[in-house]
């Protein structure tokens, strides 16, 4: 009996440019930080940070390959998510995200607006894996 193949549709919660700097490499604190400007995927349960800014919903949201490398990704089952304390960055509007290997990542946008509904948008991600 054929069936139909699988398809394994994930729901793709957000996707746009934001500045980021990784600060820690599983367990290991990097001493600079190089902020950029990447192209952000939140999908499935994972984030996903671009090498650069370029991609765009032309080149598709998802698998973005042939235009763009990913540069990190954050599974994030078992992260934490917080407003990152102003001795982390002079900069404004930045979150903190902690995965569960010890690699931390500052994220940042000017707007609040925007940074609020990544803030939300990742934080019910982390809770939903939670829950499973
Ligand atoms: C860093 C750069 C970062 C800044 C960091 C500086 O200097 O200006 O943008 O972080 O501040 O040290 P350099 O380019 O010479 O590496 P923020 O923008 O997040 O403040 P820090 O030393 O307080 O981490």
């Amino acid at each position: 009996q054929a069936s139909p193949p699988e398809e394994k549709t994930k729901t793709l919660d957000k996707a746009g440019v934001l500045h980021r700097t990784k600060t820690a490499d599983k367990g290991k604190r990097l001493r600079k930080k190089h902020w950029s400007a990447s192209w952000t995927v939140l999908e499935g349960g994972v984030l996903t940070f671009f090498k650069d800014s370029k991609t765009s919903a032309a080149g598709g949201l998802r698998q973005p390959s042939k235009f763009s490398t990913p540069e990190y990704t954050v599974e994030l089952r078992g992260a934490i998510l917080s407003w990152a304390p102003k001795d982390k960055s002079s900069r404004k509007n930045v979150l903190e995200l902690r995965s569960r290997d010890g690699s931390e990542y500052l994220i940042q946008h000017d707007s609040e607006a925007i940074i609020s509904t990544w803030h939300k948008a990742i934080a019910q991600g982390i809770q939903e894996l939670s829950a499973e």
